[in-house]
């Protein structure tokens, strides 16, 4: 190939060629359409045609119709499972709008850089007063973000809050006894403000700690025990492939091309509280459930976020640790320090894949975001 010439079209990335798993591949014998075309045309005589068309186009449009589909759905909430338009106002409302009820989920959330407390009801967000706020009012709203537990609540200031959380507030129900609260969008009042001053903040998970102090290698590259303890080795049919990160005791968050044409739950195992891949033995787990992002584009790598969900759950100690997610609408602005940690190489033309896990040092973040809300079983 010359200079001149244009580069050859790179095929998607793929793990499963490298385990000669192509012919897994499944490919469908598609019919020649324009034959069937010729054949149907050649069947039906031509006057006909025109009728045909316009009723085709009459029972795509009444089937439309009948199934509540709205094609423009701005301004309403789009139901996933049957792409139903619904009012804003019925979703979290407490009555199942949505084929599969989809609009009475997430109707909780924390968000921004405080992690605010906020709820869905009439039609928006809200974020949640401290007035009448108690301890047991957390466990739910962390039980409805699906953690087992929840780890602290406290109050923010009102003007310390982000501007665009101080639009609409809610208030829990002090009529309602404790015991009764199981939904807090069911158990709120709208409020124009906090009578107390203050909003909730809730920490439903205890992440991101070191449970030992040790220094970040700045610049260097072989870490030690505890120093990345949610970080995970992805290994299918035995072989390190990727690394993932711990969230919950049962949860992996990885990249969508790891497991994207590898759907073989019992083909991986994840390993995680290790450094060096030589290390035997360390904790292994079997992957029940494999879970990417449904918007996912393997061309280019789009949407490149999956999750692992282990047969069992990990044991935290000093080397697990689980690591926190950010929160709703939380911005990490370009230009923010972070690490990275993982098995790649650290020098360009490494000619061995490394088995030590290796962090680089703090580089610019450029923001991206990936809503999690898209990611689904496969
Ligand atoms: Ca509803």
């Amino acid at each position: 190939m010359g200079e001149n010439d244009p580069p050859a079209a790179e095929a998607p990335f793929s793990f499963r060629s490298l385990f000669g798993l192509d012919d897994l591949k499944i490919s469908p014998v598609a019919p020649d359409a324009d034959a069937v075309a010729a054949q149907i045309l050649s069947l039906l005589p031509l006057k006909f045609f025109p009728i045909i068309v316009i009723g085709t186009i009459a029972l795509i449009v009444a089937l439309a119709v009948g199934l509540g589909i709205h094609f423009d759905c701005s301004g309403k909430y789009r139901c996933r499972s049957s792409f139903k338009c619904i009012e804003m106002t019925a979703r979290c409302d407490g009555v199942s709008d949505c084929k599969d009820g989809e609009d009475e989920y997430r109707c909780v959330r924390v968000s921004g850089q405080n992690a605010a407390l906020q709820v869905f009801t009439a039609a928006a967000w809200r974020t949640m007063c401290a007035d009448d706020w108690k301890s047991h009012h957390a466990a739910v709203a962390c039980a409805q973000q699906g953690f087992p537990s929840y780890v602290s609540s406290d109050t923010l200031r009102v003007d310390l809050l982000e501007a665009r959380f101080r639009e609409h507030f809610v208030s829990i129900s002090h009529l309602l006894p404790g015991d009764k609260v199981t939904a807090l969008q069911h158990s709120v009042h709208l409020r124009e403000g906090c009578a107390s001053g203050h909003v909730v903040t809730l920490t439903c998970s205890a992440c991101g700690r070191r449970m030992r102090d040790s220094a970040r290698i700045v610049g260097g590259n072989a870490s030690s025990l505890a120093q990345w303890p949610w970080q995970a080795s992805l290994q299918f049919q035995g072989y390190h492939l990727c690394g993932g990160s711990l969230i919950t005791p049962v949860w992996i968050v990885t990249a969508a091309h790891c497991v994207y044409d590898l759907y073989l739950p019992k083909s991986w195992t994840i390993q995680v509280g290790l450094v060096s891949l030589l290390d035997s033995p360390a904790p292994s787990h079997l992957v029940e459930k494999i879970v990417r992002h449904s918007k996912y584009k393997p061309k280019r790598l789009g949407n490149d976020i999956a999750l692992m969900k282990l047969a069992g759950p990990a044991s935290f100690s000093e080397m697990i640790q689980p690591v926190c997610l950010p929160n709703s609408e939380e911005n990490f602005p370009d230009g923010k320090m972070c690490w990275t940690s993982g098995w790649g190489a650290t020098e360009d033309g490494a000619s061995r894949a490394p088995t030590s896990l290796a962090a680089t040092p703090p580089s610019t973040f450029r923001a991206r975001s990936t809503a999690s809300s898209n990611l689904s079983p496969l």
